[in-house]
Formats: C-alpha cells, structure tokens, sequence
C-alpha cells in the first residue's frame, strides 16, 4: 500500500525547508508567468470551492514552472470584513485576533494540499503595512478629484447596519445579510470609475482570445459591458406650460430628459421623474398626498432588476409641459416609481406606442396611445421592435427608425432643445462603510478647512484595538479618543472620518503588491511591470462584475497616478465551476450532512444509525446550511492531497460544475496506489543509476523505437496540449491511458535507455497533479535527489510521437469528392470540418442543407444533402 501520509508530509517539510517554491529573480519580463488564484476571505476552514479554485492554480503554476517559465504564484487573506465584527459581537472575540486565528487555522488546511506558493509573499489586507498605502492611494485619488462626498440615498442594509452598493444588492435583499433593503439619506465618499466608463468598455476588446493568449469567457465580458451599459440618445427639453404652476423651488424653465428613442418624440404621452428628482420635491413642498406618495416610493426597493417587476406607479404632479417637436401638444408631469434618480437625468418621456413599461403605465392611468412606427400587421402594442417606418410624425414620416432618430437628434439640435448624449448604467462606486473592521479612510474632517486629507508622512492611519462592541454600530463613533485629532491645515480642533473603505478596496490591488510585498513604498515599479499582467487569474464567476470591474478600474487610476504603465491587470481569466453535492433531508425536512446518512442496496437512503428514511434532494452547490458539505481536510487524511488534487481535476472541465462523489475519489486513491505498484516493480526491474535525464534515445531512428517509447511520446503530445488548453481533466484520462499501455508492456524486452525515457515521461506528465508521488516515486526510481528535477518537462520526440495515420474517404451523396488525412481513431467532428473545407466537396454542398452524415470510423465519411 502507498505510505500517502507519510511521503506527502516528507515532501511538504522539504519543499518548504528549502524553499522550492520562492519566486525566481526576474531580470526581464520574457518567460515569466504570473498564476493567480482569488484571494480567500478568512472565514476559518477552507471549503472543496476553494480547493478546486487552488488546484488549478497549482497545477498550472507547476506546469508552467517545469515548461522553464519563471513562475510568481503567491497567497494571501482578503481579511477585512463584516464576519469578523459580527463573530466580536457574537463571542466578544476582537476582530483582529478572530483574523489571525482564521488565517491560522486555514492556513494549516492548505499546507497539506502541497499547494506551491510563495509564502515569502503573504499578504494580510488587515495589517496597517498593507493598507497604508492604499490610504494613499485613496488621499492621491482624492488630489485628483477622483474622490468626492455625496450626499444621497442609500442602500441600507438594516441588520449589517452598513450601506451597501448596488452590486451587493441582490433581488432587493442584502447579499450577505438576505433582508430587504431600505433607502436612506447618507454622506458618503465616492469614487468616480464612471469616468472611466468608455476605457472600462473599450478595453474589453483587448481581454478577448488573442494568439497564444486566451482571454476572459465571452460570458464575463458580456456581464461587465452589460454593467457598464452605455446608452446613446439625446436629452431633450420639455418647456413648461405654466412656469407658475411649478413655483420658486424649481429653477430650470425645463424638464430635460434622456432618451434613447428620440424618433417616438411624435407619440408622447407624458413625461415622468423620479421621487428624488428635483421637481418632484418642489412639488412635493405644496402637495401633502405626493410627499406621503415620494415616501412610499422609498421603501419600495431601488435596483433597477427590482423596480422592473414591482407594479408601475405614478402620482400626477399637475405640472404640464409642452412637447417640443408639436408645440400645442400638452403632456401631464408625473412622479413614478419606475423611473431612477441615478440614471440619466432622473426623467423621461413616455411612448406608450413602443415600450412595454410605458404601455402599461398608459393604460393604468388612461393616457393616449399614438403608435409612431408602423411595424408588421400582425403586431399588436407595445410594438418595441425598431424594424418598419415612421408614421403620425410630420417631418419624420416614411423614414426607417434608425434614420428618424438621427433627424430627430438633428431637429433638436439645430432648434436648441436638446443635444446627442451617451449614458452609462455604470454609477461612482460608494466606498464609505460605517464599520469598524476595515482601512480607516484618511480624512480629516475640519470645522474650518472641511475634508481635509491626513498628510502621507502620518500614514497609516492605524486602526485601534481598544473598542467596544457592546452597542450596535460603528465603535470607531465611540471610541473616546481615536477620532480627535488636529487639523493638519489649520491645527484647529478636528475629527477623523469615522467610515471605512469597502473590502472591495484591498482585492482592487493586492495583485500588484504581491510583486513587492515588503516595500516601503506602495508599489515598486520595476517589479511590477515586469510581473504584471497577471497571466492566469483563477476564480469563481461570482466575481465577474464585482472584483474585477473594481480590480480594472483601479489598475487604470495607478497608471494615471504614474505607479505602473498598463491598463488591464488580467490576461487569461479562467473561471471554475462550483463544486456540488447531493443535499439530504430527513422526515421532518431536517438537514443532514453526508457523514449522516448512509446508501443502501437498493439505491435509497437511510440515516447511519439505519433508523429513519433520507431523501435525497438535489445536487447543488456545497453549502453550510444545506450541510452538503464534504470537508477537504478530512478528505486529505482519508485519501491523501495527491488523491484529492487528482480527483477534483478529473472527468468535469475545470469551468463547469463538479459533481462531489466519493466513490470516485476512492478511484483516484486507487490511482495513486497502482502508480506507486508501478514504480515499484520498475525500481526492481530497472537501474537508472547511469543517469537521470535520458539521453533522449536520439540513437535510436523512429523505425527501430520500440512500440513503447512511441506511445510515450504520443501521450506526451497530448498531456502537453491538453494542459495547455486548460483540458485538465483530458490531461489525467491520458495519464491513465499511458499507465495502462506501461502496464501491458513486457519489461524483459525494454533496453534500459528506453525504460528510463518512458519513466521520466510517466512521472514528470503527472507530477503538477501528484507533486508528492511524482517526487518520492522519481526519488525510489532514480535514486536522486528529484527536487531540481520537478521543474522540467520532457522533451517531446516529434518523430516518435507521431499517430497512425488513415485516410478517410469523403463522398457527397454517394460519389467520391476527396480524402482525409487524419490521425488513426479520428471523431467524425474533425473529419467533417476537415470534408467540408475540402474544395471538391465545397463545390457539391455549397447552398444545400446537409441531411445527413454517415461516418465509418477511420474509413468513410459520406455527406448527404438536399
Ligand atoms: C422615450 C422612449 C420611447 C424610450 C420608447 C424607450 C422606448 P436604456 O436603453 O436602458 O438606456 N429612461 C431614461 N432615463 C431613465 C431613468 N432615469 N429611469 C428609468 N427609465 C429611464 O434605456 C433608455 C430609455 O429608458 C430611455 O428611452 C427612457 O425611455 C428610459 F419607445 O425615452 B426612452
Ligand atoms: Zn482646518
């Protein structure tokens, strides 16, 4: 039986006695390769998500390491955050100390995965070194004018007690604490990434696959230009009817709205604003019913997903204004709930006609209905499509939608009541969190000067360990002496801003610190260009608009602060899949965790105990409250890392979801143990003694290689290639096939120059997924220290690895068009794509509709079409 316990710990102790896995010096940036996994929260146990997350992480840093890359693969701890307070709530832990002991724990999880970090590296996000200097980043943003103070509404979390982004608002509810959100009036800080919103966008272009680099997911760049959301329309002015009517609160002659259907102006049929638009309140000071209505709108929820089905409704102001391509028009002012404070101008017409939210707002209160495009008959209102032409619209009739709207923009234009105008969906990020447990933001708020930043020679502004949590909210208000201070312009008397930056704040930077971990200065240039972009960046797709919307953003303002000279922090992105796990339940819809419940014969479920039936629910994501969790470390004891590692990389492509199994992994212990059987016998059968590296057998000429030595090659080539396309679980099915085909051979006729080729390429193939076996096994078989040896990869004979070749017939409906040359057990798949790109074949199906295909696996493919 393989020793796993003893040989993993063997290993693990040497690679970090002697630093195997330090980051090389890098003198350029050529051939160097920077693997990046999302930096974990510190929540206390490291989860199988999490395990997937790093293996792919480490297989690939291993990997590149042997390909004779100089690899950066560090970690770190994203250790600020509302867990954390809560737990010092909770059992009057201090945040700090509940941190560290997190990061402890965790850490020693992960040391027994024989993950190959630079530890040297380590980032904490809490510890004042690292978040120093992001309050400089943040005092240089605000120099800039990249920072301001706003006063607005909110999204408050009322059981977190802290306001929460957009983002972090999920269908209404707070993404960590699941109650509805409230709005509320607060001051906070901002930043502008909305003044980047046109590079956000335009660079996504550059993140597509490009030779030799393979980009982000098609899905993740749609989510962010979806975030992003540029809309181009037109504000357009709407003059009052009545300018009395409105009264001195309001001060624009106007109502300007934005617009992306500037050609529906013709089928108007109101104007709306939004509750917290500036009309709105004018009116609201002399209409009792419409400020009791504005306040009921506040409680409604306010992200746009939410509003989109909650039931439209609208309070008539009583304001009228006029329209401004038919003057005699009059349309009715309405405040609605569907229409938000944040987007556009807070105000839009309506066009019953052809918009669905205005339609049904039309016939609630019984406002006409013009349609204005002339869609086919058989359409019925709201006809949104913009295909048809242009009717009841005087200078615009007969006009296709698209060149309508380009002469309305023109009308208004020339007639100085409106303008083109792009918008963005995207809003300035609210940074402000008013909690404890996180970077104080480094400003000092003078009753003299206003908000005045804390001179950088005062960084950090550390945050104290002396509070108490003994009453709800943010013990940096009641600290008795943190917040006084003096002011660093005036020296009156001052007090620091008490809020927090939000912990979104740490990951939008972390990956360059770890180029420079132990600077004095915030980022070390040199280093940094040389490491940067990262090359594989690998993490859930829980991220896709958050993290690194944020992480982007951040990157372009320290370019424009001068600390690095790119704009896109991420080359490759890869996103994993979640790990899942059927979840049970017992007769009273109880929870049970797998160690719980037991299969029996006949496929059913029982408690261990055998006592009470379990239903078995669903396969889903591995959860705490579902309690379908299997816990990585217990796995690690059982089975063994390598086993572990082999088993969440095979069978399921690293992007899609896993399904936990643990009869499998048991497959892959089995793994391990027929791998060590095999080194054994070959240590007994073999002396390699005569030297390690093979002399790569270029003796012998590929007719007289034995059978052997050619199926090593040829697994090689694939391995390669299967790693290279992130086809991990392909690259371990190989593996296994290599092992097989090792298995089969007879060892009495293998020269021992051969064997020693077929060895090194058997181990070194699958050393970045078993580092410990491919060390002790390499170590047994050639009698070396393999430490140096684990970071190469064999070099592939071409010649050798050649496939058997055949050539495939091609026929369309039945008559010989061409051939194919292709690889002995060729798919259909390739064949086809091959057949079709054929000329002759081209000729005979271009503008027909295939029917059907014949495929005789290495012989025939016959294409019938119509
Ligand atoms: C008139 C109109 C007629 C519109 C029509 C649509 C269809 P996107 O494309 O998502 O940018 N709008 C503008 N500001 C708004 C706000 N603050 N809150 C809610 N809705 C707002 O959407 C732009 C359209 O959304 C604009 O074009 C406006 O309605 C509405 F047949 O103007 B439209
Ligand atoms: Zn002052």
């Amino acid at each position: 039986m393989y020793a796993f316990r003893s040989v993993e710990e063997k290993w693990q102790k040497r690679w970090l006695a002697e630093h195997s896995d330090k980051t090389p010096e890098l003198s350029t940036s050529k051939q160097k390769c920077y693997v990046l996994e999302m930096l974990p929260y510190p929540s206390g146990k490291i989860h199988m998500g999490h395990v997937r997350n790093y293996c792919i992480g480490d297989v690939l840093a291993r990997f590149k390491k042997a390909q004779g890359y100089k690899v950066l693969h560090p970690q770190g701890w994203d250790a600020f955050g509302l867990p954390a307070e809560n737990a010092a709530v909770q059992n009057g832990i201090a945040p700090k100390t509940w941190t560290e002991r997190n990061i402890a724990s965790m850490k020693d999880t992960l040391l027994p995965l024989g993950l190959s970090y630079d530890w040297d590296r380590e980032i904490a996000t809490c510890s004042p070194e690292y978040y120093g200097h992001e309050q400089r980043f943040f005092i240089e943003m605000f120099e800039k004018g990249l920072v301001y103070q706003k006063e607005s509404w909110v999204n408050w979390d009322p059981v977190d007690c802290t306001v929460l982004a957009n983002e972090q608002v999920v269908d209404g509810k707070g993404w960590r604490s699941g109650v509805p959100v409230v709005k509320k009036l607060m001051k906070h800080w901002c930043l502008r990434i909305t003044d980047y919103a046109e590079k956000l966008l335009n660079n996504l272009e550059r993140l597509r696959e490009q030779p030799g680099i393979a980009g982000w997911p098609e899905k993740v760049l749609t989510m962010q230009r979806n975030w992003i959301g540029k809309s181009e329309g037109a504000l357009v002015r709407f003059e009052f009817v009545d300018i009395s009517t409105v009264g001195n609160d309001y001060h624009d002659q106007a109502l300007v709205v934005f617009t992306t259907r500037p050609e529906t102006l013709f089928g108007a049929s109101f104007c709306a604003v939004a509750c917290d638009h500036p009309l709105a309140a004018a009116c609201a000071k002399r209409d009792h019913e419409l400020e009791q209505f504005i306040d009921d709108c506040r409680k409604t929820p306010v992200t746009e997903s939410a509003l989109s089905t909650a039931e439209k409704q609208g309070y008539d102001t009583g304001i009228r204004v006029k329209n401004p391509l038919k003057p005699d028009q009059t349309l009715p002012v309405f405040v609605a709930n569907f229409v938000l404070m944040e987007y556009g101008t807070g105000a839009v017409f309506g066009c019953p006609a052809h918009d669905e939210r205005d339609f049904d707002f039309a016939k609630k209160y019984a406002l006409p209905i013009t349609p204005v495009i002339e869609g086919p008959t058989e359409e019925r209102l709201p006809y949104v499509a913009t295909n048809g032409k242009m009717i009841h619209s005087d200078f615009l009739n007969d006009l296709a939608v698209l060149e309508a709207r380009a002469k309305a923009c023109d009308w208004v234009e020339q007639h100085g009541v409106g303008h083109r105008k792009v918008t963005y969906r995207l809003r300035d990020w609210a940074v402000s969190r008013q909690r404890y447990w996180g970077c104080p933001i480094p400003i000092i708020c003078c009753p003299k000067c206003g908000a005045v930043p804390v001179q950088i020679e005062d960084l950090p502004v550390v945050l104290p360990e002396d509070v108490d949590f003994n009453e709800p909210g943010n013990p940096l208000e009641r600290h008795p002496s943190w917040k006084h201070t003096k002011c660093p312009q005036c020296e009156s008397e001052a007090v620091r801003e008490t809020d927090t930056l939000d912990t979104f704040f740490e990951s939008s930077w972390y990956f360059l610190r770890y180029c420079c971990p132990k600077d004095k200065e915030p980022l070390n240039k040199e280093a940094v260009e040389k490491w940067l972009p990262v090359d594989f960046y690998i993490g859930g797709v829980e991220h896709a608009v958050l993290h690194l919307l944020y992480a982007r953003f951040f990157t372009m303002v320290l370019k424009d602060l001068g600390y690095l000279s790119f704009e896109e922090p991420f080359s490759t992105l890869l996103t994993q899949g979640m790990v899942c796990h059927t979840s049970f339940q017992d007769e009273k819809g109880q929870w049970l965790y797998p160690s719980e419940v037991e299969r029996q014969n006949d496929g059913s479920y029982v408690t261990t105990d055998g006592k009470h039936p379990v239903m078995a629910v669903r396969s889903e994501k591995m959860s705490k409250s579902k309690k379908n969790i299997i816990d990585p470390e217990q796995m690690v004891k059982t089975y063994g890392a390598d086993a572990l590692r082999i088993f969440i990389m095979s069978d399921t492509p690293y992007d899609k979801d896993f399904d936990w199994n643990t009869e499998a992994l048991d497959g892959s212990w089995k793994y391990m143990n027929k791998l060590w059987r095999l080194s054994e016998i070959w240590s007994r059968a073999f002396d390699f003694s005569g030297g390690v590296r093979p002399s790569y057998s270029s003796a012998i000429p590929s007719e007289d290689a034995p059978e052997l030595l050619k199926t090593a090659h040829r697994y090689l080539k694939k391995i390669t290639r299967a790693l290279e396309q992130f086809a991990f679980h392909k690259a371990i099915a190989f593996h296994r096939e290599l092992t097989r085909e090792i298995e089969n051979s007879s060892l009495e006729v293998l020269p021992v120059e051969v064997a020693r080729e077929v060895a090194y390429i058997w181990l070194l193939t699958i050393a970045p997924f078993a580092p410990h076996f491919a060390c002790e096994a390499f170590e047994l078989m050639f009698r070396v220290d393999p430490l140096g040896f684990m970071s190469s990869w064999p070099l592939l004979r071409e010649d050798l690895a050649q496939e058997e070749s055949v050539t495939i017939a091609v026929q369309v409906n039945g008559k010989l068009r061409g051939t194919v040359e292709a690889t002995l057990d060729v798919d259909q798949e390739t064949v086809q794509t091959a057949a079709l790109a054929l000329e002759g074949v081209y000729k005979f199906t271009n503008g027909k509709s295939v029917k059907r295909v014949i495929f005789v696996p290495n012989k025939l493919l016959n294409i019938v079409v119509v």
